[in-house]
């Protein structure tokens, strides 16, 4: 195949955020941006001495806008780089837990070493909206901060890349081999059954099967016009017996759905963007219930446009994503993947802290690490994958707050595992008591026995990054300075800002967010996003615990106001973004 170097020159910004690079999708569309940057990853991978050369690379994503354009280019570019086999799932779609199973799991002895998924995620697609880029390693999992740092470095100093373009582009729609000469080729296979195979050594689906047949039983799977919809086709609807029409907006759409969608195109699963499904399961946008005219189905999820969130509700019940990771933990015995006993479990540093009394209870090892999917990586792997000689914590279940949860099955977080995992639980209780169980019961039953931790997070989107940077700089300068102090009749324990020391390698990430934390264990968090792709985008989180025999079912969003009082006066985020009221409470 014939290779051109096309000359080209940095361009600045380049850099990956909590996963993945993001930009306006304009910016991507640009003469040599997606080139520049995908040339940096490979001669990142080729310095850290990654078998590129005749190897087996994965490149898909979650069927956004321009998606197709650049699927072509990247394929083009692998193989100049010297890749011997790309892989693609059908469509040019796989959702991210779908290709963390496939780099893992698909082609035993020509495994592929990583992939590229063409996605933002949970960021809105189209021209007018975003784009993004992740690369995946050999484990499946998100590049680690070592690596992303070379990423960087080799897109400030690029001058050429190559590519071979007189390969014709090639049509993705359905499983075919193409033979590109010079023993290169391209296999597109279909985008569900790698993940499918994986997700069937983690559950009983029989068992799964028996509550959707139970006469009560009603379910609703939002796929938001994402890449979730031919996984829950096939999955839900086809698999597990779900009655067909229970899988909604289940074509992926380039624009997810667009402003004319009830969700304006943002497919994110939560109780402000998520407005079909949130109705449909009778609440309003606060999580309270509300009349509804239609029979109300007794179990609700939906999912992002990559599909590694999830959202979890069950008639006029939100299940918060802090809770349904202590949830699905304390009842990990009912998923077949645990039967042998879970060893490790984790969860970001703004999540609750529910799942810490869980596992404090059950002995199970619990970890605190920064946002991002890319830092449970090193915990699973742990005596399996790089470090023979170090402690296992596998299995192991993990997860963050902001509606992704996970185990080691795949090195993502998966919405589709998330939903599973809730059926399998919920069937085994039902299965045991002869009538349905709701995940409101689970729910009711949890925070008798551990208490509740009531929990909201506020985004204040769109913010001037400056200002929003002044003020996170005022909050670190008087970190250590509060202890003893009173607030609003609570007493400040610590606030420090977050560092995390990776237990695995070592490797070290300073300045992960802000923490107040209270002498009776309430916590204040503040983070500045890195998702985002215009102005800066504030998180703060609220948590305040209430042990098992107090008052368990007040209203989340009202238990955490005097605490959101508490952070607007520590921070001035009026004074300093002009912002009276969040954007989005989730
Ligand atoms: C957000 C979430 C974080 C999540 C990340 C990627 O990051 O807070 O928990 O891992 O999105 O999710 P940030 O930096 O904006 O707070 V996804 O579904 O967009 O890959
Ligand atoms: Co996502």
């Amino acid at each position: 195949l014939s290779v051109s170097t096309v000359p080209t020159a940095p361009i600045a910004g380049q850099k990956p955020g909590t996963s993945g690079l993001r930009k306006k999708t304009k910016e991507f569309m640009s003469a040599n941006y997606l080139a520049n940057y995908v040339q940096s990853v490979f001669n990142t991978l080729i310095e850290m001495k990654t078998p590129v050369q005749g190897g087996t690379l994965v490149v898909s994503g979650d069927g956004r806008f321009w998606n197709p354009e650049a699927i072509q280019i990247i394929i083009k570019m692998a193989f100049a780089a010297g890749v011997g086999r790309v892989w693609c799932g059908t469509g040019g779609l796989l959702s991210t837990p779908a290709m963390s199973a496939v780099i893992r799991a698909r082609g035993k002895g020509f495994e592929s070493f990583g992939g590229f998924i063409c996605s933002a995620s949970h960021n809105p697609g189209g021209i007018n909206d975003d784009y993004g880029i992740k690369y995946n390693c050999e484990n499946g999992g998100p590049s680690p901060e070592k690596m992303t740092d070379l990423m960087v470095e080799w897109t400030a100093k690029i001058a050429e890349y190559k590519i071979c373009d007189k390969i014709p582009d090639l049509d993705l729609s359905k499983p075919i081999t193409y033979d590109l000469g010079d023993g290169k080729s391209v296999e597109v296979f279909d985008c569900v059954e790698d993940h499918l195979a994986v997700l069937k050594t983690c559950f009983d689906f029989d068992s799964i099967r028996g509550l959707i047949s139970h006469p009560d039983f009603s379910m609703t799977y939002d796929c938001m016009s994402g890449v979730q919809g031919p996984y829950a086709i096939k999955i839900v609807e086809g698999e597990l017996g779900a009655a067909a029409g229970s899988c909604k907006n289940a074509v992926p759409l380039p624009d997810f759905g667009g402003p004319e969608s009830a969700w304006h195109g943002h497919a994110d699963p939560n109780l402000t963007y998520a407005v079909e499904l949130v109705r449909d399961m009778g609440l309003n946008k606060e999580g309270l219930p509300i009349a509804s005219d239609k029979p109300i189905p007794k179990f609700g999820a939906a999912a992002d446009g990559d599909a590694d969130r999830n959202m979890i509700l069950s008639s006029q019940f939100f299940v918060s994503p802090s809770d349904s990771l202590a949830m699905i933990v304390a009842n990990s015995d009912l998923i077949p993947q645990f039967k042998d006993g879970l060893k490790g479990c984790a969860r970001s540093m703004p999540t609750s802290g529910a799942l810490d009394i869980v596992a404090k209870k059950k002995g199970i090892e619990c970890f605190e690490v920064p946002t991002g999917w890319k830092f449970f990586g090193n915990l699973m792997d742990s005596g399996t994958h790089y470090f023979p000689d170090k402690k296992t914590y596998t299995p192991f279940i993990c997860g963050e707050e902001s509606f992704g949860t996970g185990a080691d099955h795949v090195r993502e977080k998966d919405g589709m595992w998330a939903v599973l995992a809730w059926l399998q639980i919920l069937a085994k209780k039902t299965e045991k008591s002869g009538k349905l169980v709701t995940c409101e019961d689970v729910a009711n039953e949890h925070w008798k026995e551990y208490g509740r931790n009531y929990y909201a997070r506020y985004d204040y989107e769109g913010v001037d990054k400056a200002k929003s940077e002044e003020m996170m700089k005022m909050m670190s300068d008087k970190a250590g300075s509060l202890a003893g102090q009173e607030f609003g009749g609570m007493k400040m324990k610590t606030n420090d800002i977050f560092e995390y020391v990776d237990p695995v390698d070592g490797s070290v990430s300073k300045n992960q967010g802000i923490r107040y934390i209270f002498e009776d264990g309430s916590r204040i968090i503040f983070r500045l996003s890195g998702t985002g792709v215009a102005g800066a985008t504030v998180r703060l989180y609220l948590e305040k615990y209430e042990a098992a025999d107090g008052s368990l079912n007040q209203h989340q969003f009202e238990v955490v106001k005097p605490l959101a009082a508490i952070a607007l006066e520590l921070s001035q985020l009026q004074t300093y973004t002009g912002r009276e009221t969040p954007t989005v409470i989730t």
